[in-house]
C-alpha cells in the first residue's frame, strides 16, 4: 500500500463530561480509519478533571431559580482556557438548541478551520457569560430535544470529516452524495436481478452510460419532487433537468397528484 501524506490535518478538541460516548464515533468506520491514518485528530478534555472542589461536582443551581441545573462556571471556564492553550487559534463551538441549524452547506466554511474546540453541554446548559465571552459559534443539529451536546458534536465531526481529502476514498463518492447537488439520491439495485417478481429497471442493465446517467438524474429530481419539494424551491434547473422532471411528473401524475 502506498502511503500518502495529507497536510490537511484538522484538530477537534472536545470538552465533555462523557468522553466515552465518542467511542462510537472514533472506533468504527470511516472516521475510525481517518484517525488511524492521522488525517483527523480528536482529543478530549473531561470536564470533571477541572472541578476544583472535593466532590468533583460539575453542576450548579441557576440564579433566579427554576427546575434543572447548569454546568458549573469554573470547571468549564478552566477547561476552555486549557483547550485554547493546547490548540492556539481554535474556533470555539458551543452545541446548543439555540444555535444555528447545521446543514451540509455550512461545512464549506467550517472545513477551513484547522482547530475546533467543541463544548458539549449537559443539564439545562451553560452560563451565558461563557457564550458571550468565550464562544465563537453556536450550532444546533435540528429542532428536537437531545440530552446533551455530545451526539450533536459527533454529527458535526462526522459530517465535516467526510469532506476532508483522504477521509473518503474517492472524491467521486463525495460528489455523488445526496445534497452535494441539493438533490436526493436515486434508487440503487444490486444482485439478484429479480426477486419476488421485482426486477431491476432495464436501463441499468443496458450498458448505455448516457441513458443510465439520465435515468438516475431523472430519479433524483423526481424523488426530490415527491419527498422534499422544499429542496427544489432554491434550485436552478438546467434545460435538461427541467425536461427530465417534466417527463417524470407526467409519468407519475396518477400516483402523486
Ligand atoms: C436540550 C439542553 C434542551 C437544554 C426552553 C426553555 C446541543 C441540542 C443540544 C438541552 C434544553 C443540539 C427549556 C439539537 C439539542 C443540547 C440539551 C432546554 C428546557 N426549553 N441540537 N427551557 N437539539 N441539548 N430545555 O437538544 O445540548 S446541539
Amino acid at each position: 500500500m502506498k502511503k500518502i501524506h495529507y497536510d490537511s490535518l484538522i484538530y477537534f478538541n472536545i470538552i465533555t463530561i462523557f468522553p466515552e460516548i465518542f467511542d462510537a464515533l472514533i472506533r468504527y468506520g470511516i472516521i475510525g480509519k481517518a484517525i488511524q491514518k492521522k488525517i483527523i485528530n480528536i482529543t478530549f478534555l473531561n470536564l470533571r478533571d477541572f472541578s476544583q472542589n472535593k466532590y468533583k461536582s460539575i453542576d450548579d443551581r441557576p440564579y433566579g431559580g427554576g427546575a434543572g441545573m447548569l454546568m458549573s462556571f469554573e470547571p468549564l471556564y478552566l477547561a476552555i482556557q486549557y483547550a485554547k492553550s493546547l490548540f492556539k487559534y481554535s474556533t470555539v463551538i458551543y452545541l446548543s438548541p439555540q444555535g444555528k441549524i447545521f446543514q451540509q452547506k455550512d461545512i464549506k466554511k467550517l472545513i477551513t478551520k484547522k482547530k475546533i474546540i467543541f463544548i458539549c453541554g449537559r443539564y439545562e446548559g451553560i452560563d451565558q457569560r461563557i457564550i458571550d465571552d468565550q464562544v465563537d459559534e453556536e450550532w444546533s443539529i435540528g429542532d428536537y430535544i437531545l440530552s446533551g451536546g455530545e451526539l450533536a458534536a459527533m454529527v458535526m465531526i462526522d459530517a465535516i470529516s467526510r469532506l476532508i481529502p483522504g477521509v473518503i476514498k474517492t472524491q467521486k463518492s463525495i460528489q455523488e452524495d445526496s445534497f452535494s447537488n441539493n438533490l436526493l439520491d436515486f434508487p440503487h439495485y444490486t444482485r439478484p436481478g429479480t426477486i419476488k417478481e421485482m426486477s431491476v429497471p432495464n436501463v441499468l442493465l443496458s450498458g448505455n452510460h448516457q441513458k443510465i446517467r439520465l435515468w438516475r438524474l431523472q430519479q433524483s429530481l423526481g424523488q426530490t419532487w415527491i419527498k422534499r419539494p422544499d429542496l427544489l424551491k432554491d434550485k436552478i434547473l438546467s434545460k435538461e433537468e427541467k425536461k427530465l422532471l417534466y417527463d417524470f411528473k407526467k409519468k407519475n401524475k396518477k400516483k402523486y397528484v
